[in-house]
């Protein structure tokens, strides 16, 4: 058996969320993360026989798609801060059995920790995009203060929301074509806000969470803190310009040049 601490997916996973604590999106114990991982590259790094699992812990929750999956999860009231001094302690290997019912750790919690309390949301949300996209792995939550600054004066409509992000920096209609959906405020670490998010993931990669968060989904820890961290910029813009008398803009026909020159397609009906 290889050291996990070595494993290409947990230096990777150690180095996000130090660099997300970093950017100011983690504080405290806000923000999880959940990187389903393949069985093969897991069973070089623990014991995946059945018979050698000695926590398994309810989920709440059915996700038949996700049985026998194998997921690095962020441990619920655990900080961002501090994964990268004690991995084992506040992250978690577990696999999803009973139809999701259950979850048998694997590796991690070591303190008897468990996974993030948005697991719910996490799970089913992985559910949502494998559907539409097979090579999606990752799920990430955090609270980026100018996204979040924005749901308190911006409307809350998925398309008007997503257009004015669009309209804050040239390279956002590429970065998210398909756009951001916005949920209404709901209480947080339920399976309704986790069935709410994952539904609102059938058409786009990032799920605002009005006066809390945001979810992103995407193929790697790479290229979902990037989605989140232009979708994070645009928002800084506008809340940057949004009480100053507005003079330019990126226009539609603008977007549309974009749209040929990159080879991305904006969400329907979102462009005039
Ligand atoms: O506590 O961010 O949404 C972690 C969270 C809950
Ligand atoms: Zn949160």
């Amino acid at each position: 058996m290889k050291n996990i601490l070595e494993a290409p997916f947990l230096i990777e996973m150690v180095r996000t969320c130090t660099n997300m604590y970093q950017h100011g999106w983690d504080e405290r114990n806000g923000g999880n993360i959940s990187v389903l991982l393949n069985e093969a590259d897991v069973a070089e790094y623990v014991d995946v026989r059945a018979d050698t699992v000695d926590r398994v812990i309810p989920t709440g929750f059915e996700a038949p798609a996700l049985d026998g999956k194998y997921f690095l999860v962020t441990g619920t009231g655990k900080y961002f801060k501090n994964v990268q001094y004690a991995p084992e302690v506040n992250l978690g290997l577990v696999r999803l059995i009973n139809g999701g019912k259950v979850a048998q750790l694997l590796w991690g919690f070591t303190d008897g920790g468990k996974f993030t309390s948005e697991f719910p949301a996490h799970m089913m949300s992985h559910a949502a995009r494998l559907t539409v996209d097979p090579e999606n792995r990752v799920v990430m939550h955090c609270h980026p203060a100018n996204l979040l600054a924005m749901t308190y004066v911006h409307d809350l409509g998925s398309r008007v929301f997503t257009r004015t992000l669009w309209q804050m920096c040239t390279e956002c209609i590429v970065v998210f074509p398909d756009g951001v959906n916005v949920l209404p405020w709901m209480l947080c670490g339920t399976n309704e806000i986790g069935i709410a998010t994952a539904e609102q993931m059938n058409t786009a990669r990032l799920v605002v969470w009005s006066q809390h968060g945001i979810y992103g989904a995407g193929k790697d820890l790479d290229e979902t803190f990037g989605l989140i961290e232009t979708a994070e910029k645009a928002a800084e813009i506008y809340m940057k310009i949004a009480h100053l008398p507005l003079k330019n803009t990126i226009t539609d026909e603008q977007m549309h040049l974009l749209e040929g020159r990159f080879g991305v397609r904006a969400r329907e009906g979102y462009l005039e």
